[in-house]
């Protein structure tokens, strides 16, 4: 089919015949063969080969290395290789810490300044189809009390982390943030990626919102192109059924994040203003912020150039087991192995029954959930010579045993937490394990999904679950800080058919506080609520000798102080009221809908300071 590009070169640019051409040496022909004679379809013609560039651009090595790759592991899924064949797994030693412990607060009070030293990586490119939401995730409300998005959420815990002045407020030139060393602060830097998918909401998002606050040029977003399906075990490119001047393509897997940031040249940016470290996180875990400053302290600590954040994991859940693997040859790493391979692995090797939980009533897998914190300067080095590849795979579905037909078409895929695959053996990489109440709720799956895992005793990851696990988390860190506040209990109601622990609903925005140390130092003796309380806590609000019974919304802004002393609150309160099949769709997600009968609320702000003795109304 080379005449069909030669005949219609006018159309195209060098490059763009380039690269055509190179796609008939991969046996491609067919992605042109279709084309009618000279002069018809020319603005079709000149889609078809604007997409095939853009996919070339937006791979490493471009599209003749991609369908390298496609064949070399087609190739091996036929042959039935595992990825993890003549490797052996073990638990893995690691890191574990006691949220509010003596250890953990250590750990915060070194990871709260290197917070200042570390930029945000938000992968966020992913639509969602397993919750069954229409729009992005990151505008999903983590709860109902406030309605604050997930990107809400995120991006003012990075503004509190930047202005948190427990540490001085600012970096210290020198490593270890000695006294006498020079301060100077800085925007700490958040990138997301997006996809094509996601791209254009989410920068609605931030400027429907003003960016939360931050400033413009503090956020950038990178959006990561989708990779071409393939038809068959010879990875021809599939057209689209409905027009065959467009290839098929779908998302490659957040693994892409490296090379968009190597590409990006944000990497010597950040190097440039003082950044030591790269913090990446998921789109919806309402928790992690509570956990990234006692890890950032234990990467610190340990000279961890890539550390793990996990959580104990429940047996079959689809979160993936971090485990330190042996190969027959000697080597050895400490690595994600994806929840789909796991249970494959144990049984192939150590462990007969597979993928179960040991007498802890967890897997000794501990529970990767994808939030990573890297070292910026080795992993600049390391993104130079690989251009930021990640190791891919393949999971094509066959229509039958003799595996040469697919159901429908593949494509390969990557993950980011498989960037150490790419490290030497004596790089730094360690783990760090959190308790799931404290470091882990994320909202992924549709209320079907929810009831099917609830049956089966597993944690749902719905958004009912998400926004109860948030305020049993801000209300146990208060319980940790000296406040009497109840203990969660099974609900008597179902949501979506399911019963969650609920107990008081506790909001502390990232502005009340960042660390525990933070939080603790604002709540005094004698503070208690009722179980069906509302607390919503944001700024610089210090109570002491306070009960709570109904709903209370406290704001001190921009510099005021409010304490809230000696007083006594009682409302009506407010009721989270089961709905089923909600015409909402964020009521319908959750089952629920939040009726607000009475509530106290106090906001002040700019330097003001406020006591509050008696009654609050
Ligand atoms: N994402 C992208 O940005 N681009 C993509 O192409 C795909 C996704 P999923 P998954 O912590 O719960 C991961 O689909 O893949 C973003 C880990 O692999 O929610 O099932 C997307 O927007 C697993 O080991 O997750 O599983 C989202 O923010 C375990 O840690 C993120 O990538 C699990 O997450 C994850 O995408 C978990």
């Amino acid at each position: 089919m080379a005449e069909q590009i030669e005949a219609n070169a006018h159309l195209f640019t060098e490059k763009q015949l380039k690269i055509c051409k190179g796609l008939l040496e991969e046996r491609q022909a067919h992605v042109f063969s279709h084309w009618p004679k000279l002069g018809s379809n020319d603005s079709e013609k000149i889609k078809l080969v604007e997409q095939i560039e853009s996919c070339d651009d937006g791979y490493p090595g471009g599209l003749r290395k991609y369908i390298e790759n496609a064949r070399k592991l087609l190739e091996e899924s036929r042959e039935g290789k595992n990825a993890f064949d003549g490797w052996e797994p073990a638990v893995p030693k690691g890191e574990r810490v006691e949220y509010a412990s003596e250890t953990h607060r250590e750990y915060e009070r070194v990871g709260v300044r290197e917070a200042k030293r570390t930029a945000f990586v938000l992968v966020a490119g992913g639509l969602g189809e397993r919750l069954g939401y229409k729009g992005i995730k990151v505008r999903l409300p983590v709860e109902r009390a406030t309605g604050e998005s997930y990107l809400g959420l995120y991006v003012k815990s990075i503004l509190a982390l930047q202005d948190c002045e427990s540490v001085g407020g600012g970096i210290s030139d020198d490593a270890a943030g000695g006294a006498d060393a020079i301060m100077k602060k800085i925007d700490i830097p958040l990138a997301i990626m997006t996809s094509e998918d996601t791209h254009a909401l989410t920068l609605e998002l931030l400027e429907t919102s003003d960016y939360f606050g931050a400033k413009k040029s503090q956020i950038h977003l990178m959006k990561q192109e989708k990779v071409p399906c393939l038809c068959d075990n010879d990875a021809h490119l599939a057209l689209n059924d409905d027009d065959k001047y467009v290839l098929q393509t779908k998302p490659h897997g957040h693994g892409d994040v490296h090379s968009l940031l190597h590409q990006s040249g944000l990497l010597a940016k950040w190097k440039d203003i003082g950044i030591e470290w790269v913090t990446f996180f998921q789109d919806t875990n309402s928790l992690v912020f509570r956990v990234i400053p006692g890890a950032l302290g234990v990467s610190k600590k340990n000279d961890f150039e890539f550390n793990s954040l996990c959580v104990p994991r429940k047996a079959k859940e689809a979160v993936g087991g971090i485990a330190q693997l042996t190969h027959k040859d000697g080597s050895r790493m400490t690595i994600n192995v994806e929840y789909n391979q796991l249970d494959p692995l144990l049984r192939a090797t150590t462990s007969p029954e597979g993928d179960v939980n040991d007498e802890t009533g967890f897997s000794p897998y501990p529970g990767n959930i994808n939030q990573l914190i890297i070292k910026l300067e080795p992993y600049e080095k390391q993104l130079a010579k690989t251009g930021g590849a990640i190791e891919e795979f393949v999971n094509p579905k066959y229509k039958d045993d003799t595996k040469t037909t697919f159901k429908s078409p593949t494509r390969l895929e990557c993950m980011m937490q498989d960037y150490p695959k790419s490290l030497s053996k004596s790089a730094s990489i360690g783990f760090t394990v959190f308790d799931n109440w404290v470091g882990y709720s994320p909202v992924k799956n549709s209320p079907e999904d929810g009831k099917r895992k609830f049956d089966d005793k597993q944690p749902t990851h719905t958004a009912t679950s998400g926004e109860f696990e948030f305020y049993n988390c801000q209300a146990k860190i208060l319980r940790l800080a000296g406040a009497n506040v109840p203990e969660p209990k099974l609900s008597v109601q179902k949501y979506n058919d399911m019963q969650f622990p609920i107990g008081p609903k506790c909001v502390l925005s990232p502005t009340f506080g960042c660390t525990f140390d933070e939080i603790k130092q604002k709540i005094g003796h004698n503070v208690s609520m009722t179980e069906n309380s509302v607390l919503i806590l944001e700024g610089n609000v210090h109570l002491e000798n306070v009960k709570i019974d109904g709903s209370v919304h406290i704001k001190a802004l921009n510099g005021a102080k409010i304490a809230l002393k000696d007083c006594e609150i009682k409302n009506k309160g407010w009721s989270w009221n089961a709905v089923a099949n909600a015409a909402e769709e964020t009521a319908r997600l959750c089952g629920f809908v939040v009726v607000k009968l009475e509530t106290a609320s106090l906001t002040r702000d700019y330097d003001c300071i406020t006591t509050v003795l008696d009654t609050l109304m």
